[in-house]
């Protein structure tokens, strides 16, 4: 069977014979059909160029992986920017992301069965007695119980799956005696109390030395969970139940899934984003297939395929059907609400439903697959990664990304059902896009903002667990690796479950009560596991015609409201509904509109519904708009060349970086540091870029200070000790309420941790050069400097592991400023007063971007006039055919009654507001 076929999870409603065996036969057969039907199109890639590829990847997984282990192990997660590792507590909370922290060497367990994919055997068996050795279970931490089941579950049974694939085979892992899956089964135990609750959902967090229930737990007074949470346990808890004959754990899990199933929204078949686990009653009635809910589905298709159970896929089927007459736009994936189908939720997408594309091949639905994740890689060219949001007109929403794998992931599925080599090319672009903008000399860091090319001190473990993973296997012949990869199912942190556990200790399935036997009604099938030939009808070009008409869909479109429009309104031109961005309150027809609303008929209520959101999105964009974008801060000097970018707030006054050309400089300690009087050390910063401490003074006072000295340009550190443009929000500088006009050199502003990576590279190697900007310059450009071309090497030739003894190290020691103040010495633990001082500044004059940790939108039009109108016109075309030809469809017109749609306007309202704060 194959995950890599392509056509994983061919329905054959008979469920008497091992559904792998199914599988396996099938997509065998699609796969050879895909591959040799590929005769034209993008044009092939050599088996040369292929394996040069992979080779990169594993250059890459190294660089990664070696830095880990050299500078964060036994730490949870390698922070490349301090090089260092993160430990839970040691660092400020970044909230919800740090659950996943248990103590536990996570990207060590999260890289097992990367090693062997990656034919690294000797690293892997290493990895594994570094595991039994070191790793505690017991810790008084509290996680999530979903990031503790995906990463160390998922990675201590996928590390167990290919040691006794080793063992079996004769050469490695001799020794092995199922270690790895008593640890996996003791990790089981302990998040079974998770699951005590009314409906059988588990709480989102636990304590994994003291549970739930005990004082010292500090956990278990959670009331709501998300779907994914709650519906993404099936494939590691069973598996846990087969390999060892303890029914318990697939028990658990069915249960969850089976509750969510019964409280799936019974007209529109959807689910909502959270869920209280007591009542089961929806908190966020929003759904879509991105955060919160993606690994739900996907695990009801892959429980399937490795259980062989068919009422998971009667249940994935019924989803299906509903998300692609809601939620699937294409190329676009919306989100709508569970009541009002067709209401759209957001005009925005989240990165997470990348994913979505890679189970839609596994379900055999191609061409959706290939439309969306055409879009995406549209997005991704324009802003060489996908941001964690953007809107339905390709604008930025949120624009972090720590190095997701969701694209990755489709992109290896859609090359393993089309056999195009379009995909092979959209790989090199993202392993290329890795090499530029996130690869730093310790490790890789994520993006902290795509905008700004600007990095975050985080490298997450399931970069290692699913990049590297997807990318070779994207390259990899069968040869290559070193077991067949057709034998396992990928969960959704990709680690390798083998199918054989279909058939191997079924109790628990047998126990299950509430998934009786459902005769299959044959017309859900009708997508699944297409064959080729239908697929592919004697066209080579087929893929490439699906996407040939989204190529400019991400440049040519146009900023849009909601898509979706009623066709009544359309139809009987009848004016068109009052929309937030039109309304004036001045106007009395707009008054008596307002009021009509929710009063008449559901189409008004909608209309509401509607022109609410639009004003929570109008103000809450108008708040953004005052907000100035982040800035960029780029080490060139050696041995970063441009590698690490740090992310710098802007000053309302000095030069804009936007509008000239970025400052270049050697960096210089201000004497006095706080820079608040005239400076005694001019011939030190004198045509450069001048370093200063927060505090004291009024930002503006330090300008001109260091202006006045000959420095060409000011950086701000924050003088709070521990501060992070990770955890705080974008800062920006303001002037000191008077003309600031005769300030022109540029400043910015680093928090204290992004401030001391800069004072440490001074310390160790003295001269450090910067570049102010608003965006990260291409490296080459910066490598203009022949001494520094010299120096520089390829990556892939000069930056192993080995490279990183010469890199940045955290330290406690001091920065040497000569007879200057150091850093230290005037820090806010010596000298309390500046705390008054900070304070001051921070009150009269900065104005934080408290309401939004995230940095505003660009909102320069994404278009040219002209060239706006194909894809709306498109969508909305599609949109009404898709309701003129299915009767079924009745959501948001006539028959809703009106009665309920009022019932639920205040609880709408409310989601809007919490989809606002929420994080992903
Ligand atoms: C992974 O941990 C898993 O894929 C999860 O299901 C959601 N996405 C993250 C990585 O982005």
């Amino acid at each position: 069977m194959s995950e890599a076929g392509g056509c994983r999870g061919c329905g054959s409603p008979v469920p008497q014979r091992a559904p792998w065996s199914l599988v396996a036969t099938t997509a065998a057969l699609c796969l050879v059909t895909a591959t040799s039907v590929w005769t034209a199109g993008a044009a092939p890639m050599s088996r040369e160029e292929k394996q040069k590829l992979g080779n990169q990847v594993l250059e890459m997984f190294d660089h990664a992986y070696g830095n880990y282990m050299e500078h964060a192990y036994p730490a949870d997660e390698l922070m490349p920017l301090t090089c260092r590792g993160r430990v839970r507590g040691q660092e400020p909370s970044r909230g919800d992301v740090d659950d996943a922290l248990g103590k536990f060497s996570l990207t060590l367990i999260d890289s097992l069965d990367t090693l062997v994919v990656l034919n690294k055997t000797k690293e892997f068996e290493d990895a594994v007695r570094k595991v039994l050795r070191d790793v505690n279970l017991d810790n008084d931490v509290v996680v999530s119980v979903f990031e503790t089941n995906i990463r160390v579950l998922g990675g201590l049974l996928g590390g167990h799956s290919l040691a006794i694939m080793l063992k079996e085979k004769g050469e490695h892992m001799q020794w092995y005696n199922d270690e790895l899956l008593q640890m996996a089964k003791q990790l089981g135990y302990k998040l079974l109390p998770a699951f005590n609750t009314t409906s059988g959902l588990p709480y989102p967090r636990i304590n994994l030395k003291f549970g739930i229930r005990k004082p010292e737990a500090r956990t278990g007074t959670e009331t709501d969970t998300c779907t994914a949470c709650a519906g993404t346990l099936i494939l590691e808890f069973a598996a846990l139940s087969r390999f060892t004959g303890a029914t318990i754990f697939e028990e658990y899990a069915r249960k969850a899934l089976d509750f969510l199933w019964e409280k799936r929204q019974r007209s529109s078949n959807l689910v909502g984003v959270t869920i209280n686990i007591h009542t089961g009653d929806w908190v966020r009635k929003d759904s879509g297939v991105g955060a919160g809910i993606d690994s739900y589905y996907e695990y009801l298709l892959k429980a399937y395929v490795l259980l062989g159970d068919d009422s998971f896929l009667e249940r994935f089927n019924t989803h299906y059907d509903a998300i692609m007459r809601y939620i699937s736009q294409p190329p676009l994936l919306l989100d709508v609400h569970i009541h009002k189908p067709m209401l759209n939720a957001r005009t925005w997408m989240d990165a997470l439903l990348a994913f979505f594309p890679g189970l839609q091949v596994l379900k055999g639905d191609i061409r959706p697959a290939i439309e969306t994740h055409e879009m995406l890689y549209q997005v991704i060219k324009k802003h060489n990664f996908l941001p964690e949001a953007f809107t339905t007109d390709f604008r930025v929403h949120w624009a972090q990304h720590p190095l997701r794998p969701e694209f990755a992931e489709s992109t290896y599925f859609l090359y393993k059902a089309t056999g195009d080599p379009y995909y092979l090319e959209v790989g090199k672009t993202l392993i290329e896009n890795l090499n530029k903008y996130a690869r730093v000399p310790c490790g890789f860091a994520a993006m902290k903002d795509v905008r700004t090319g600007s990095h975050e001190d985080r490298m997450d473990s399931f970069f290692l667990a699913e990049m590297f993973k997807y990318l070779y296997l994207l390259y990899a012949d069968k040869e290559d690796i070193i077991f067949d990869i057709e034998d396992y199912i990928f969960t959704t942190e990709a680690h390798l479950l083998p199918l054989w556990l279909s058939t191997t200790n079924q109790s628990a399935s047998k126990k299950n009560t509430t998934s009786e036997y459902i005769e299959l009604d044959d017309s859900n099938f009708d997508w699944t596991c297409p064959n080729t030939q239908i697929l592919f009808p004697n066209d080579p070009l087929y893929a490439q015609s699906i996407r040939e008409p989204l190529k400019n869909v991400v440049d040519k479109s146009c900023p849009r409201g909601i898509i979706r429009v009623r066709e009544e309104s359309f139809r009987s031109g009848a004016k068109p509904p009052l929309r937030a961005r039109d309304f004036m309150a001045t106007n009395p027809e707009h008054l008596e509109i307002l009021k009509k609303m929710g009063a008449a008929s559901s189409i008004d209520a909608e209309d509401g519904l509607r022109f609410m959101q639009e004003m929570i999105e109008l103000s809450s964009q108008q708040q953004k708009e005052q907000q100035l974008p982040p800035r960029a801060v780029q080490i060139v000097s050696h041995p970063f060349f441009g590698r690490v970018v740090l992310t710098a707030g802007p000053a309302q006054f000095g030069l804009d970086l936007s509008k000239h050309k970025e400052t270049r400089g050697f960096v210089a300690s201000s004497k006095p540091y706080n820079g608040c009087s005239e400076l005694t050390n001019p011939e030190a910063v004198m045509g450069k870029i001048a370093l200063i401490q927060r505090g004291q003074c009024m930002f503006a006072e330090k300008a001109r200070n260091i202006q006045n000295a000959g420095a060409i340009g000011g950086i701000v550190i924050d003088d709070n000790e521990g501060s992070s443009s990770d955890t705080a929000p974008l800062f920006q500088m303001a002037g000191d309420g008077k003309d600031t006009d005769d300030i022109k050199i540029p400043m910015l502003f680093l928090f204290s941790k992004e401030g001391s990576i800069i004072l440490d590279a001074i310390r160790e190697y003295e001269e450090v050069e910067v570049l102010l900007s608003d965006k990260a310059k291409d490296r080459a450009a910066i490598l203009k400097d022949p001494e520094m071309e010299s120096e520089e090497q390829p990556f892939s030739e000069n930056d192993s592991q080995n490279q990183s003894t010469d890199q940045l190290t955290s330290g406690s020691q001091e920065v040497d400023l000569g007879d200057q103040e150091s850093p230290e010495e005037s820090s806010l633990n010596s000298h309390p007063e500046s705390l008054s001082a900070a304070a001051a500044d921070d009150a009269a004059s900065v104005s934080p971007s408290e309401q939004n940790s995230n940095p505003p939108e660009n909102h320069e039009p994404a278009s040219l006039d002209g060239e706006c109108t194909d894809l709306d016109n498109q969508l909305q075309e599609q949109s009404e055919t898709e309701e003129d030809s299915n009767p079924n469809v009745s959501w948001g017109k006539k028959d809703q009654p009106i009665d309920s749609i009022l019932a639920d306007w205040n609880e709408d309202i409310e989601a809007f507001e919490m989809m606002e704060k929420d994080e992903l």
